[in-house]
């Protein structure tokens, strides 16, 4: 530790040092004369200044002794300091750490690893963001950008981070600035420590993996299908494999739920095992499409299941990558993908007009299947707006060589609406609801699908028909 005082006293000491040696170089050179003038009984000028180079000999000396002391007292502090300093590091429960100004870690204490789960050397060099809870991200980055503006730190905030077992651990901490001698802001270091342990959130945490851990092991998820249709030829072309689970609680719940005890991709690969149960019992021109997540899809183990099995025919199989998810890394889907749809595999996206960024996201993945979210349908055949949109994806799809699913069509206007606009698949109530009831999945075979007039009147009847209801 670098202590000004300390730097100013030794400064001092090197003066002192240089003044008395010029002293004592006059001393000696002006001694004869003194010594001369005392056995003359007459001291001139030389021997009197000879006289006071001593005595300012002696205040030199005392001043040395001074100094000395001095340092040798800052030494002990510094040397006290850095000792309290490594017994915190060794035996606090804290989480003490530095960092760049752009959050990544440079040290961290090694009580780290009993609050965070990760010893120092996992951290270090790896960015904050890593760790955090992704919920708090936008919060880490403004008290960022603060500390960056003030050049003062921060003070007790409180933000989430997840521990390296999955569960989220909120964490109060506070930290200062390093500054560089221009005074631009190099870094932080601070101290963090985890907010009173909260019991309840632990025991819900390890009830909720155990709930899931269970489903997988005892296979408790089923399947519901439910038909997709080719709407031109009123045709059963495939089938959605949507997850059931023993609590009736939507798929989406428990894969939150998963999510946070990181098992989420464990349990989809329990879902798409059970799916393909299914696949084996429906006729053989039928396709199956299932809901994986960009993680599912760049698993090996998913990567292992499809292209081990002999018995899967890629070519029925199409994955639903939903737009809800934000992919980081398109680049790495397509190199998962690429082999296997070449082998017959597709891809569609699920979901699309439901996010903010449809166009860009298909544009992205090249799917081979678009489907229409449910929120574009509800209005259309009134909604001359919500038509263009459905219009510029039908657009879209053909210029991608890609087909087009409309999801959710629950009335016969929708549906023919649909066709009108150029829509080759149709999903929805208006078909058939979603089925776990192997029975219900022989009925399909055998059902008349709802036609869609597709002659212009018809489009136009039913743009009538929904204005007058409206009216
Ligand atoms: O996003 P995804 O395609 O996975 O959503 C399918 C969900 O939509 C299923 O939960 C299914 O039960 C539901 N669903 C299917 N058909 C309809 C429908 O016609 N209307 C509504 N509101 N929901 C539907
Ligand atoms: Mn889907």
């Amino acid at each position: 530790m670098v202590n000004w005082r300390e730097l100013r006293t030794t400064k001092a000491l090197w003066l002192l040092a240089a003044v008395a040696a010029v002293d004592v170089a006059l001393a000696i050179a002006l001694r004869s004369s003194l010594v001369i003038g005392m056995i003359h009984g007459r001291v001139g000028w030389a021997g009197e200044l000879a006289v006071f180079a001593l005595a300012w000999l002696a205040v030199l000396f005392a001043a040395a002794f001074w100094a000395g002391r001095r340092i040798g007292g800052l030494t002990r502090t510094v040397s006290d300091h850095e000792a309290h300093l490594a017994a915190l590091h060794a035996t606090s429960r804290e989480w003490l750490w530095q960092a760049t100004s752009d959050f990544v870690f440079t040290s961290c204490s090694p009580g780290t690893a009993a609050v965070l789960g990760y010893r120092p050397e996992q951290l270090v060099g790896h960015s904050f963001f890593d760790f955090l809870d992704p919920a708090d991200h936008d919060q880490a980055r403004s008290v960022r950008s603060e500390a960056m503006r003030t050049k003062r730190g921060w003070h007790d905030v409180t933000i989430r981070w997840r521990h390296a077992d999955g569960h989220t651990v909120t964490f109060q901490g506070s930290a200062v600035p390093m500054l560089a001698p221009n005074g631009q802001v190099i870094g932080f270091r601070g101290s963090r420590r985890p907010m009173t342990v909260d019991i309840d959130a632990q025991q819900r945490w390890d009830a909720t993996r155990l709930r899931i851990t269970h489903a997988i092991e005892q296979h408790q998820v089923t399947v519901a299908l439910q038909p997709i249709i080719e709407i031109n030829r009123r045709a059963w072309a495939g089938v959605e494999a949507l997850a059931r689970f023993p609590d009736n609680k939507a798929p989406d719940e428990w894969l939150r739920d998963a999510q946070r005890v990181g098992l989420a991709v464990q349990l989809e690969l329990e879902m798409f095992h059970t799916a393909l149960t299914a696949l084996h019992r429906l006729p053989a021109h039928l396709h199956l499409s299932f809901n994986a997540s960009p993680q599912l899809i760049c698993d090996e183990r998913f990567r292992q299941r499809l292209v081990a099995d002999p018995g899967l025919d890629l070519s029925r199989l199409v994955l639903e990558i939903t737009e809800h998810t934000a992919i980081t890394d398109y680049a790495e889907i397509h190199e998962v993908l690429a082999p296997l749809r070449e082998r017959g595999l597709r891809l569609a996206v699920d979901d699309t007009g439901a996010g903010y960024a449809s166009f860009a996201h298909v544009l992205k993945l090249r799917p081979d299947l678009i489907k229409l979210d449910r929120s574009l349908l509800a209005d259309l055949s009134a909604d001359p707006a919500r038509r263009v949109l459905v219009t510029s994806m039908v657009l879209l799809a053909l210029e991608l060589g890609a087909a087009i699913t409309a999801e959710g069509v629950e009335t016969l206007s929708e549906l023919r609406v649909l066709a009108a606009l150029g829509v080759d698949y149709a999903q929805g109530y208006l078909l058939a609801r979603p089925s776990t009831d192997q029975q219900t999945w022989e009925q399909w075979r055998l059902r008349q699908w709802p036609a869609a007039d597709l002659t212009r009147d018809a489009s136009e009847a039913a743009t009538a028909n929904a204005t007058r209801q409206r009216s």
